[in-house]
């Protein structure tokens, strides 16, 4: 996979070289370019922002700089996904971190300010795929921080970067690009132990240490459901009701995934999951 950054901070890309995702781009996984925009603009002080039009605070990230950078980095190949980072775009998650793992090519725009220009997106889409995305209802002083946040979410995801011992079928939010995700879909995990079996006086729960891999995995889904309605009401709302903007067949499996166990776990946590299905 190639990734290619356009930033007026490039020096914020430094962590791209090390851990997981440093060791895929040394291997070769994943090839980094990370450009300058700055490299595109022509007065002596390389201007890159102005006041915006119709007033009000800040500045907002002139177009021309951008236009002409996203023609020399995308002319490097064919078809790239241009993905803009803004507090104003669809959530991101890990239907999308699989979806850009199977692209051969992204190009990631950070802005800065108040943002870019809103016809360098309009203009982008004339000639390439382009999404605008938020990683979260926070605001950010730019979109630097978000491309570290998806570039890791995606880079884990590429065959080989995950070393065997990990997996990324098991992850919450599960959805690994499969069918609808794996075991732990719709759900957080619940909390992991190692060494020592006691730690001031706290102990690791006897189950997992009994060897009973059944009542190991049973531990582990009810641990992650009871966390998941604690701390994620909304996502075990989604698993029982299946938004309607959501994938008909993937709520319909989420949702066909209960089992009585778990809908009990769940009415325990206090969520009334409909009557007839707890009682048999
Ligand atoms: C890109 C400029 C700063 C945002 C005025 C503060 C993503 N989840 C997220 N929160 N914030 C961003 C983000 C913020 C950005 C840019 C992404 C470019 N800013 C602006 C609007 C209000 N300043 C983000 N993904």
């Amino acid at each position: 996979m190639r990734i290619d950054i356009i930033t007026i901070f490039p020096e914020y890309f430094a962590p791209l070289n090390v851990s997981l995702i440093g060791k895929a781009a040394q291997r070769g996984d994943i090839t980094f370019g990370v450009h300058d925009l700055r490299d595109w603009t022509h007065d002596v002080h390389h201007t890159v922002d102005d006041s915006p039009f119709g007033g009000g605070p800040g500045m907002v990230m002139k177009p021309e700089p951008w236009g002409d950078a996203l023609d020399a980095v995308s002319a490097g190949g064919t078809d790239p996904l241009l993905v803009i980072p803004t507090p104003a775009g669809v959530p991101f998650t890990q239907r999308h971190a699989a979806r850009y793992a199977a692209e051969p090519w992204l190009i990631f725009a950070c802005g800065r300010y108040e943002g870019i220009d809103g016809r360098v997106a309009d203009e982008a889409r004339s000639r390439m795929r382009v999404e605008e995305v938020s990683i979260g209802d926070y605001v950010l002083a730019g979109g630097e921080p978000a491309v570290l946040v998806m570039a890791e979410a995606v880079g884990r995801l590429l065959p080989g970067v995950l070393g065997n011992a990990e997996s990324a079928a098991n992850d919450s939010f599960g959805f690994d690009g499969g069918s609808s995700g794996g075991p732990m879909a719709g759900l957080v995990e619940g909390p992991a132990y190692t060494r020592p079996r006691v730690w001031r006086d706290r102990e690791v729960p006897p189950v997992l240490l009994a060897g009973d891999h059944g009542a190991i995995a049973r531990w582990r889904r009810d641990m992650a459901l009871r966390r998941t309605a604690q701390n994620r009401p909304d996502l075990v709302a989604r698993l029982l009701a299946g938004r309607p903007n959501q994938a008909d067949e993937e709520a319909a499996d989420l949702l066909g995934r209960l089992s009585d166990h778990d809908r009990e776990v769940l009415s325990q946590a206090g969520f009334p999951v409909s009557g007839e299905d707890v009682a048999h």
